[in-house]
């Protein structure tokens, strides 16, 4: 018998990369696929498994959502990949965020519990709940010091995971992932808003590109590597909590540099220092130490930043060459 797993999230990022991996792997997947006026979907395309997964209505804040769904797909594994999952925004939206990103994690586990509590749960945390860093290199020991109202709602959904695999023996694990990037990273984050703007600058369309505090460090791998160690988490005997990450930090200003270098272009020509993108509060630098996931899981990213930086603006080079020919072409009448 096949695998069954379900995803929230699974338009997301991650969502689609771990879709991709579970589908090698022989899975039936199911992925909850919250109402928008537009189509979702696309990253799903780009990886060419749209018409394999099944797709389920519902919301993270809507709980009957997550009762049904979880009685249609019967799962072996949840992975709970859904949340607003952009620092900026919970500020703007600090009670969305709040509800789907935090309670969102009580009202899935609930379903699980109670509909399908031999199912194995995967819960996506974050380095941002170690915020103001109490140490120099963060492990799964570091204590938190969330400094947005994303990681603050990240934290009650790490700890509402945790309190429900002591309480109720669930299979549930956390994973704490450092920053990940990809061609499919949404174009709001600070890799892709780069890679985009660097092809558009090498095509003519753009001449500036304005970012805020480009002296906070990160530290970056990629997604396509991270969601396998997703994917171990459940696969252990027990349930435990891991930190995922490179062991290297660069800033923001670096990863500038590589980006723009790699089109032969100096990012100090281009770049705007504009304060509108400033953080109320911001984390300053972020070093993950994977040695847990390196011993029990066997875990190690795959991929350096400079590979990861080149083949997100090849990503988006082609893209732009694309919809330049689309315009063309529309320009000439063919096509309609
Ligand atoms: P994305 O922002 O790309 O994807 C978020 C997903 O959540 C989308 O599918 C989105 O759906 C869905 N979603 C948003 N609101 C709701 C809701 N109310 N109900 C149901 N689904 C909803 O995030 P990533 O793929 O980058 O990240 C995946 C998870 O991992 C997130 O929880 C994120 O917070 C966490 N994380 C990410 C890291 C990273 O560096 N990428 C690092 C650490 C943790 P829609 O497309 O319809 O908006
Ligand atoms: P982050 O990612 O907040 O770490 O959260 P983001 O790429 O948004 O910011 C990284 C750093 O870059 C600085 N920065 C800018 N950021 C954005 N978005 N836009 C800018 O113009 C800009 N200029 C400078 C930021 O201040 C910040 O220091 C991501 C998300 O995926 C979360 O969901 C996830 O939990 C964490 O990574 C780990």
């Amino acid at each position: 018998m096949n695998k069954r797993a379900l995803i929230t999230g699974i338009t997301g990022q991650d969502g689609a990369y771990l879709t991709r991996l579970l589908l090698d792997k022989g899975y039936k997947v199911c992925g909850l696929l919250a109402r928008r006026s537009t189509d979702t979907t696309w990253r799903l395309d780009e990886l060419g498994i749209r018409g394999e997964v099944e797709l389920l209505e519902g919301d993270l804040s809507d709980l009957s959502s997550l009762l049904r769904a979880v009685e249609r797909s019967r799962p072996d594994e949840v992975y709970n990949l859904g949340a607003q999952s952009f620092v900026g925004t919970s500020w703007a939206q600090p009670v969305l965020t709040a509800e789907v990103t935090g309670v969102g994690v009580a009202k899935l586990l609930e379903a699980v519990r109670l509909l399908q509590p031999s199912a194995r749960f995967y819960q996506a945390s974050t380095s941002e709940m170690f915020g103001l860093v109490q140490e120099q290199v963060q492990s799964e020991t570091t204590p938190f010091y969330p400094r947005s109202p994303y990681g603050v709602a990240k934290l009650y959904g790490h700890w509402i995971t945790v309190n429900y695999r002591e309480s109720f023996g669930l299979h549930a694990s956390s994973g704490i992932l450092f920053n990940h990037e990809s061609p499919l990273r949404g174009i709001e984050f600070v890799t892709r808003k780069v890679t985009d703007a660097v092809a558009r600058i090498k095509a003519g369309q753009q001449r500036e590109l304005r970012l805020g505090n480009i002296d906070a460090r990160r530290d970056w791998g990629f997604a396509g590597d991270y969601v396998e160690a997703m994917w171990r988490m459940l696969q252990q005997e027990r349930a435990d909590d891991y930190v995922i990450a490179t062991g290297e930090t660069t800033s923001v200003r670096e990863m500038c540099r590589i980006a723009f270098r790699h089109v032969g272009l100096n990012y100090e020509d281009h770049v705007v220092i504009d304060p509108k993108f400033y953080r109320p509060a911001e984390v300053d630098v972020l070093l993950g130490n994977p040695a847990k996931a390196r011993e029990r899981l066997g875990w190690a990213p795959r991929t350096s930043l400079e590979q990861l930086i080149r083949m997100m603006v090849e990503a988006d080079l082609a893209r732009v060459a694309r919809s330049e020919e689309e315009t063309a072409h529309a320009r000439l009448g063919y096509g309609s």
